[in-house]
């Protein structure tokens, strides 16, 4: 079970095969009447949720809702949020009436209310004024520079900024990563499709290949539950030799950087220590492993030409930017650097784990973020166990799982697989 590819030989058409056997018995029972309600089990992790969203107006909603939440630093009010969008995008069928959901968990009185004014009225009127309120948006734009957190965005706001081009002449002293956000912005603001990640992939390969023969790479995030494209690319990296992974993370770096690949990297050590962070305390949500924050600088020849000339041809300015290069020079300046720019910048996020955690990492490093939350929720309440991604632990036993690794990582590796099918939480 230690051996990585044991994770994609058993895969059929992408999904593991085993979960596609029992899922065939666990198909969701469709209702033939419209009234008759909804059921879904209480914890987002034990439903099977696809990419085919029946409600997606809905969710679309909720979600929007929950990440305005989030970005006022109101975490308890997001994730009520995104549970009752992760009940409504585990359901069957489109919901047509709200008795439908009758008995369904997950959805407050605030999300039901969301729910009826749409179904009622087409739009949620306070769906509409959050997506029209200054301040939302301004979170929206300032929160998509790499490096700018809700905290930070709300000072500026405050500080009277609101968008790209009132930071730039503010003055504000930006961090290293700030101000690669900021020079990158439409770039990363600009969904990451499944060829730019496979590209990535094969970079990525072709370093660590270099630097550690016989390492192995794993694409991990959405990307590795079927979605389409991303806000970044994820890896997961290992040697199926304990230790041997031990500082490879700074030679793929400068592997990486020497042949002028990336526009930014930023890396944090290992700080998972197991004497220390063992069984007398249960391991954080956050994991420690070796990451490197970065930004990949991927040529994409035709893709970049091809935006970059309608940008020129169609005078298209940034949405969120509010800066136009109108008129003749405008024109000028966007058909340079249409012919001279053959690049894309990417966000990649790349982590190295021992083998020995390497199932924990997986499971953690697939997301969806809620899922991972209901799956750590589900452990400890339903199961008194801790799950991080780097241990599972025995709440009662108080040790490491470690003498039972064979059931226990088969049981996680279960797990691990289940992510394909929670894609869309
Ligand atoms: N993750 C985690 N701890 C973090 C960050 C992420 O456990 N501090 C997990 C949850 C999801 C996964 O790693 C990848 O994170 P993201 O890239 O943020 O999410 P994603 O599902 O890949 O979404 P996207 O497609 O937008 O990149
Ligand atoms: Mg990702």
């Amino acid at each position: 079970l230690l051996d990585v590819s044991w994770y994609t030989e058993s895969m059929r058409d992408g999904y593991p095969v085993e979960i596609q056997d029992r899922h065939k018995l666990q198909e969701p029972v469709v209702s033939d009447s419209e009234v008759i309600p909804f059921s879904v089990p209480g914890y987002a992790c034990q439903r099977r949720t696809t990419l085919e969203n029946h409600n997606s107006v809905l969710t679309d909603a909720l979600s929007l809702l929950a990440e305005n939440a989030e970005l006022s630093d109101e975490d308890g009010r997001g994730v009520a949020f995104r549970r009752a969008a992760a009940v409504l995008k585990a359901l069957p069928s489109a919901v047509t009436h709200v008795s439908q959901l009758t008995g369904l968990p997950c959805l407050g009185e605030h999300s039901l209310r969301v729910i009826k004014d749409i179904l009622k009225n087409g739009t949620s009127s306070e769906v509409e004024s959050t997506k029209a309120s200054e301040r939302f948006k301004a979170l929206k734009v300032l929160t998509g520079i790499f490096g700018v957190g809700a905290k930070t965005a709300d000072r500026w706001i405050r500080e009277g900024i609101h968008n790209l081009q009132q930071l730039r002449s503010s003055g504000q002293t930006l961090n290293r990563a700030q101000q690669a956000g900021l020079e990158h912005y439409a770039d990363i603001r600009q969904p990451v499709s499944t060829a730019e990640a496979e590209a990535i992939r094969g970079l990525v390969e072709r370093a660590v290949a270099s630097v550690l023969p016989g390492a192995q790479i794993v694409l991990t995030g959405g990307f590795r539950r079927g979605k389409l494209t991303g806000h970044d690319v994820d890896f997961l990296i290992t040697h199926p030799e304990e230790g041997r992974e031990v500082g490879l993370m700074p030679k793929l770096v400068s592997w990486l950087d020497s042949r002028g690949l990336l526009l930014y990297q930023k890396t944090s050590r290992n700080s998972y220590l197991e004497s220390q962070d063992g069984p007398g305390r249960p391991p954080s949500n956050i994991d420690r492993f070796e990451r490197c924050l970065s930004i990949f600088k991927l040529s994409t020849p035709e893709a970049a030409k091809t935006d970059l000339q309608d940008a020129a041809e169609n005078g298209v300015q940034s949405e969120e930017d509010g800066e136009s290069q109108s008129g003749e020079l405008g024109q000028h300046l966007q058909r340079k650097a249409a012919s001279e720019r053959r690049w894309r910048a990417v966000r990649v996020d790349l982590v190295v784990s021992p083998v020995s955690q390497f199932a924990f990492a997986l499971l953690g490093w697939t997301g969806s973020k809620l899922f991972e939350r209901e799956l750590r929720r589900w452990a400890g309440h339903e199961r008194g166990m801790s799950l991080s991604s780097h241990a599972l632990y025995d709440n009662k036993q108080v040790k490491r799982c470690t003498e039972c690794r064979l059931t226990r990582l088969d049981k996680l590796a279960y797990l691990t697989t289940i992510t394909f099918l929670k894609a869309n939480l």
